[in-house]
Order: structure tokens, then C-alpha cells, then sequence
């Protein structure tokens, strides 16, 4: 332990004055949090050095991600170090609230959802494994914004998390870079921010880029009174890392996204051949025996042409010896298989911005062309399709394939998927390159931190190794029959949501019957993960009510919890809906309770740690084939919720380990699916046949809920029924799946009121809970992917 309580009081005394000049006594909330912070970052220096140079030594990993979604760094980080308890103490004593200490750090927001969590978990996991691994990103000044509700529209404001600076990184200006565009230099100022792990010494580091102007200020034209054009490159260069785009699901095609992807590749790749020149010289035969690079979906496969102009270009290496090491340093993951989502840029901006990295891709085009010529000799239509330059489009996904030693998919229906429907002739040019690594979360966050009465339980009952061992928890299953333990377990569950209200009440003034079942859904908007079948499954109760007010139903609180990307206008829509259902059943005297909306704003890492553990039931409810993987399903998972949801992505491995039974499984399978298109879909037989289903989406244009005149809710009824220019009516198969959902949330309905059964289900899906630890993750990717060793300090 690095800290104990004299110096923990000490350091914040100390802090407090060196930065604002003030006693604990006028200290503000914030300040005391920062002075803490700054504590810990002392603390740990020494240990954070002695990693990083124990790590040069041998093999590393880098995690190059454009989003590290991280959340709050305090409370985390004292438990990772194990000194949670104690600082609890010492605030105590000194009269402060831990709680709102801990309230007074922004989150850390640079992602949009699962990908930039999933890193963050896998950074976690790496450290806690005492794996030599690192992270490289940017430093977005404004990270995912900040959602407000305005008359249930969702408004979005500017997310200013640096507004009174991080205490958690260092800048490291002794390492800053160059990068260079066609038209513009900058300067890459990387932030370091120490990973703590859990149990160990050593501190891995999460490398950040910044940029920066090469001149801060034209002073001639500052002279000449041309104030705007004095401070030009600076604000251009600034711009680059100025904001995360919020995009979780489409591709961008700006300029600016671009800039932002190049900048960090290649500030990075910059970085680890600067260091391991200074340990090897120019031996790069050696680079593939010490470097491993994961490129976490296209966003950063601007690397693979990037290495080649550092090897090639700048080393003079030759282009096959480059080439050889490129092959054997990269792996690429896939996130998703939404056409939409895949990256491809218009060849006139690449070239524009990039005129270098534009001719060694082309380079790599060709060369890629002629492997496929040897491998399918004269089947142009074969070479079209896998191509990297498409007519004017370059293909990312396809430069990844053809530049990485493996592509993995992120559960393993994602991955079948992208081998024999997505990706299936790349899986035949390359089938060793292909694997599965499905994801997984950290217990650490998860459950130790953010269900502290849960992991004490579960602590007393099996020991503490299940916090660096998820399996360990199996050994919970042997109680799945013992009374007292179970009503012990919903006496927790009932704590956890009986805290969640009281938070829901300060925040946003909403009250909640605990009693109440915990039916939730958090996670971005997007049409296909179908918020719209959960609002519509609602609407229609709340018709059902209306015809028969004395309607059995056990209590069900929904909660919602998502943004939607700022021009997602369909997305925008889906949550005005909510928001207007939301109104007139919760203010419907009828409902008497039994039903109530609940859309919780700005949902975020922070809000999600109060979410899980207070839910009953997780709403996993995606079309079949659509979710790569999900992660919020298995964070739901541990903390004994029982999933409502569909054969996709991950959720088909818990119902694999939890056992279906244990599981609300509904809907239709990527098989039925296929078929269906094959055969040709028609909703509105559904729309027309189905018992109650017409009703509700006409509800959406009979004037029963009003957009306000937005044309919102017109416009969703018209996908459903009309489809559009690009896509088939209902092409998210709500209304194919509505029946069976239902009837699902039926039967959820009634079994919810057997506690005991209910108790029994949910433990047992913590007992199974092992396999969805990010550290199995991660241990599966250092050893089958990156050949790298654990190393102690
Ligand atoms: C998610 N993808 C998958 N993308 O949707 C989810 N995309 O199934 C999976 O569990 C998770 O990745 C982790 O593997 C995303 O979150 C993005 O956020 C994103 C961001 C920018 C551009 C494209």
C-alpha cells in the first residue's frame, strides 16, 4: 500500500493550499476531490515509473482506440489500491461526505457506448493482470454531450469535463511528436493516465494525444490588429482534438474525422518506434518480438499505411521487409456488421489530406490485387468486391484484413457471422486470420465498486478471489436452494433499488415504487437495438389498462436510458415518444401505479453504476444478427438481473452458461431472419392481424401522443409501413417480434411475484457469470493474439 491515513490527510492539506490557496474549512467539494486525486497521483509515481520501464523490456501490446470511455477514475482507483475503506475514514473524521467528494468528478465521457467502455474494461484488466499493455487515443477537450429533456426532446449541450483540468494525467511534453496533413503541421502532446490495477503494484498507462499548434500566435498579423488570423493555427490545430463524434453507428465521411484518425495512429506508431529504437537501435527485425498492435475497429487502420511510410519512408526499409513486419504487428477488431458503420473514405479528401498515406495505400491496393489475381485468376468480380479502392471509396475494413495477422469478431455469433455471411470471402482467402474473442467486463467496476453490499455478500460466502477471478463465482451455485441466502440476496437488490430512487429523486424529481419490478433498457438509441418494440410493448398495456382499469398487473417500473446521435433524427424521434408515453401514463390516475416510465437524462458510465445493481430485468431486446456483442447485458448478468432478450450477440453465451430457463429468451433467430427476407417480409400483416398492434402504431398519427409538430412520430410510422428510399418497411422486424415479446413480459410478469424462484433465477445467473470477466478477455487476446507475458514490478 502506497498511502495510509496520515499521508492521505496530509497531501489533501497540502494540495488544497499549493493549488487554490484555501483550509479543508473553505475548500469546495471539487477542490478537495482534486487535492485527493493529486494525493494518489503521488502516491504512485514511484510504481508507475518502475511499470513502464519493466514493461520496455519485453513484449507490449497497444490498444489504439479512438474512444476510452472511462468514467470516474476516484472511487475506482482507491479500491483498486485498497485504500477505499480508509479514505472513507479519514473524510469522516474530518467532516466531508466521501459520497459527494466522489459526486464532484466529471466523468471521463470520451466514447460513445460500448466500444469506448469496452476499452476502458480492457484497460482495467490488462493492469490488474500485470500485463504489459498500454492504451493510445485522443484527448478530446469535449467529450460525449451532456443530454437535457426540453418538452422530451433531447437537446444536447457541450461536454466540458477538462473545465478545471484532470488530475488524473501528467503531460508528458518531453514526448510530443509531429504529425503531418497536406495542408497543416501539429504538434502531438501526449497525456499519460495511470491504470491502477487491482491487488498489484504495477500502474499501466493510457496514453492520450492532444494537439497542438506548432506557432501559438502569428505575431505579424497579431500586429497588423488581425486578431482572428493571429490565433488561425492554433484554433485549427486545436480543432483536431477539440470533440468525440458522437456517432456511435454511422460513418462520418469529414475531414475532420480523418485528421482526428491519422493524428492519433500516427502520433503513436511515432511514439513506439521512438522507444524501441532507443532500447534496439534500427534492428526492426525485432519490432514483431516486442510489439503487438490492436486496432480497435477502422477507426485507427490509418496505422497500417502509416507504419509502412515510418518503415519505408522515413527508415528505408524495403517495402517487403516492411510489409512482413506490418502483417505480423497488427490485429483488427470488428465491432459491427451495420453497413452503415463501415468506414470508407472518399478518395479526393484522403488524398487531400493525406497525399503520402494516399500513395502507399494505393500501393497496398495493388498489391492486394495481384495476391487475389494468384489466388482467383481472373475473377474480376471477386477482385471488385475485396478490393481496398472501390470506384472512389477506399475501404478501411478491407485494408485491415488484408494488413492484420488476425480479425476477431466480439462474441461468438458475431464472429460465425462475419465468417460465413460478412466477411465470408476474406474468411476463405485467410481462415487462420479469423477468431473469436468474446467480450467481457470488468468485475471491478462492475460489481466490486458499484455494488459494494452485493460483493461484501458475495465476499462472505466464497472468499475474495472472484475479484480477480470471475469463475470463482461458480461457487456460488451450491446456495441456489438456501432460503436465507436468497432473501439475504433481495434484501440487497431491494437496497440497490431503493438507492437508485432516492438518486432518480434528487436528479430528476421522479419518484418510484421500489416494489416495483426494475425493467430496464440503457444503452445508445439506435433503431436496431429497439426501444421502439419496448415502448410500443408499453403503449399497448397502457391501452390494455384503459379497457379494463382493474387489469392484474404486478408494478413494473421502465426505465430508460439513452442518447441518440445529434442528426439520428428517427432516433430523436423514438425517444420523444418515450418521453410522451412516459407523460400520459405516469400522469394517468387509472394506471393507479401499476405502470410507470421512467427515461433517466443523460445516461452515462457514473449513472449506469447506480443502474445495474438495481435491475430485475435486462432488456437485451436487439433484432437477431444486429448486436456484435453487447456488454451491458453481462454487467446486468452480475448483478442479478435476468435478461428479456433475443438469440443476439452475447446474450446467446449467457443463456448458454446461465442456462435458458434461468433467462427470459424470445424472438426471432438470425435463421428465421434470413429466411423471412428470402421469402420477402410484409408488416402490415403483422400490423393488421396482430391483437392490439394496430392500435398502438397508429397511436403514433391519430393525435394520441403529439411531436409537437415535428413530423417525429409520422415519420416513424412510415418506416414501418412504408420503409424508405433506402430500406424496407420495418426492416428492424419489430412488429414480427411484438407477439412473442409480449407474451414474454407476460410471463416475466407473473413469475416476478414467486420470489424465491425469482431469486433462485438471478442467482444462479451470478453463479454463471464467469466467462463475461474482461480479464478472461484479456488473457485471451495476450496469449492467442499478442504473445505478451505477465511481468511484476
Ligand atoms: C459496440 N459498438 C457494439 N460502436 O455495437 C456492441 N461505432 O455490440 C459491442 O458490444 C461493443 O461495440 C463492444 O464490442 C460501438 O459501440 C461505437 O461506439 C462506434 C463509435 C464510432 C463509430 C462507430
Amino acid at each position: 500500500m502506497y498511502l495510509d491515513k496520515e499521508k492521505i490527510i496530509d497531501g489533501i492539506k497540502r494540495y488544497l493550499k499549493v493549488d487554490w490557496g484555501k483550509s479543508l474549512k473553505e475548500a469546495e467539494d471539487f477542490e478537495i476531490y482534486q487535492a485527493l486525486a493529486k494525493t494518489i497521483m503521488e502516491g504512485i509515481s514511484e510504481n508507475w515509473e518502475k511499470t513502464s520501464e519493466e514493461y520496455k523490456k519485453g513484449k507490449q501490446a497497444f490498444y489504439l482506440s479512438a474512444e476510452f470511455l472511462m468514467g470516474r477514475a476516484l472511487g475506482n482507483n482507491l479500491m483498486n489500491m485498497g485504500v477505499l475503506r480508509e479514505v472513507k475514514e479519514v473524510l469522516k473524521e474530518l467532516g466531508i461526505k466521501y459520497n459527494q467528494i466522489e459526486e464532484a468528478e466529471d466523468d471521463a465521457g470520451l466514447g460513445n457506448g460500448g466500444l469506448g467502455r469496452l476499452a476502458a474494461c480492457f484497460m482495467d484488466s490488462l493492469a490488474t493482470l500485470n500485463l504489459p499493455g498500454q492504451g493510445y487515443g485522443i484527448r478530446y477537450k469535449n467529450g460525449i454531450f451532456t443530454q437535457k429533456f426540453e418538452d422530451g426532446f433531447q437537446k444536447e449541450y457541450p461536454e466540458t469535463w477538462l473545465k478545471y483540468g484532470d488530475p488524473w494525467s501528467v503531460r508528458k511534453s518531453s514526448d510530443e511528436v509531429i504529425v503531418e496533413f497536406g495542408d497543416q503541421k501539429v504538434r502531438a502532446v501526449p497525456y499519460d493516465t495511470p491504470i491502477l490495477g487491482y491487488g498489484t503494484d504495477n500502474v499501466n498507462t493510457l496514453r492520450l494525444w492532444e494537439a497542438a499548434p506548432i506557432n501559438d500566435l502569428d505575431l505579424d498579423a497579431f500586429n497588423s490588429q488581425e486578431y482572428e488570423e493571429a490565433v488561425q493555427e492554433k484554433n485549427k490545430a486545436e480543432n483536431i482534438s477539440r470533440i468525440l463524434y458522437p456517432n456511435d453507428s454511422t460513418n462520418e465521411g469529414k475531414k475532420l474525422r480523418l485528421k482526428q484518425q491519422y493524428f492519433f495512429a500516427s502520433a503513436s506508431l511515432q511514439d513506439i518506434l521512438k522507444s524501441f529504437k532507443r532500447i534496439h537501435g534500427k534492428d526492426y527485425e525485432k519490432l514483431v518480438d516486442y510489439v503487438a498492435i490492436q486496432l480497435n475497429d477502422t477507426h485507427p487502420v490509418i496505422a497500417i499505411p502509416e507504419m509502412m511510410r515510418l518503415l519505408y519512408d522515413v527508415e528505408g526499409i524495403s517495402w517487403t521487409r516492411a510489409w512482413n513486419i506490418v502483417e505480423n504487428i497488427f490485429s483488427y477488431t470488428n465491432h459491427t456488421i451495420l453497413k452503415e458503420a463501415l468506414e470508407k473514405w472518399w478518395i479526393e479528401l484522403y488524398r487531400e489530406v493525406l497525399p503520402r498515406i494516399y500513395d502507399i495505400t494505393y500501393r497496398i491496393h495493388i498489391e492486394l490485387l495481384q495476391s487475389l489475381e494468384k489466388q482467383y485468376p481472373e475473377d474480376r468480380k471477386k477482385h471488385e468486391k475485396m478490393s481496398v479502392i472501390q470506384g472512389d471509396l477506399i475501404h478501411m475494413a478491407w485494408m485491415a484484413i488484408y494488413g492484420s495477422k488476425t480479425i476477431n469478431g466480439v462474441a461468438e455469433l458475431h464472429t460465425e457471422l462475419l465468417k460465413n455471411q460478412e466477411l465470408k470471402e476474406w474468411y476463405k482467402l485467410y481462415p487462420k486470420k479469423f477468431q473469436n474473442k468474446t467480450n467481457g467486463i470488468t468485475q471491478r467496476r462492475w460489481l466490486l465498486f458499484s455494488n459494494e453490499e452485493l460483493s461484501n455478500f458475495i465476499t462472505k460466502l466464497i472468499g475474495d478471489e472472484w475479484i480477480t477471478d470471475l469463475s470463482q463465482l461458480k461457487k456460488l451455485e451450491k446456495y441456489k436452494d438456501n432460503k436465507k441466502i436468497l432473501d439475504k440476496f433481495l434484501e440487497i437488490k431491494n437496497l440497490k433499488k431503493t438507492q437508485l430512487s432516492n438518486h432518480l429523486k434528487k436528479v430528476q424529481g421522479i419518484e418510484i415504487d421500489t416494489d416495483s419490478i426494475f425493467d430496464v433498457q440503457v444503452k445508445r438509441l439506435h433503431e436496431y437495438k429497439r426501444q421502439l418494440l419496448n415502448i410500443f410493448h408499453i403503449m399497448d398495456l397502457y391501452n390494455k389498462i384503459k379497457e379494463n382499469p382493474e387489469m392484474d398487473i404486478y408494478p413494473v417500473t421502465y426505465i430508460f436510458g439513452a442518447k441518440a446521435a445529434p442528426g439520428y433524427f428517427r432516433a430523436k424521434g423514438i425517444i420523444k415518444l418515450i418521453n410522451e408515453v412516459a407523460k400520459a401514463v405516469n400522469n394517468d390516475p387509472r394506471v393507479k401505479g401499476r405502470i410507470k416510465i421512467v427515461f433517466v437524462e443523460n445516461y452515462r458510465v457514473s449513472l449506469a453504476e447506480k443502474i445495474f445493481p438495481a435491475a430485475d430485468i435486462s432488456e437485451q431486446i436487439s433484432t437477431a444478427g444486429k448486436e456484435a456483442s453487447g456488454t451491458g447485458n453481462m454487467k446486468f448478468m452480475i448483478n442479478g438481473a435476468l435478461t428479456l432478450g433475443t438469440l443476439d450477440g452475447a446474450n446467446v453465451e449467457i443463456a448458454q452458461e446461465a442456462g435458458l430457463e434461468n433467462n427470459y429468451i424470445f424472438g426471432l433467430k438470425v435463421e428465421d431472419i434470413n429466411k423471412l427476407k428470402e421469402k420477402g417480409y410484409n408488416p402490415s400483416k403483422e400490423y393488421e392481424s396482430v391483437e392490439g398492434l394496430k392500435k398502438v402504431v397508429d397511436s403514433l398519427i391519430d393525435g394520441t401522443y403529439d411531436d409537437g409538430g415535428t413530423g417525429m412520430f409520422q415519420e416513424l410510422y412510415d418506416s414501418l409501413l412504408k420503409g424508405a428510399s433506402w430500406h424496407k418497411p420495418d426492416q428492424y422486424f419489430i412488429f414480427k417480434d411484438f407477439a412473442e415479446y409480449r407474451e414474454t413480459q407476460r410471463k416475466v410478469n407473473i413469475e416476478y411475484r414467486n420470489q424465491s424462484e425469482w431469486a433462485k433465477k438471478a442467482w444462479i445467473n451470478i453463479a454463471n457469470g464467469g466467462k463475461f470477466s474482461s480479464d478472461r478477455t484479456i488473457a485471451q487476446y495476450a496469449s492467442e493474439i499478442w504473445g505478451i507475458k505477465a511481468k511484476e514490478i
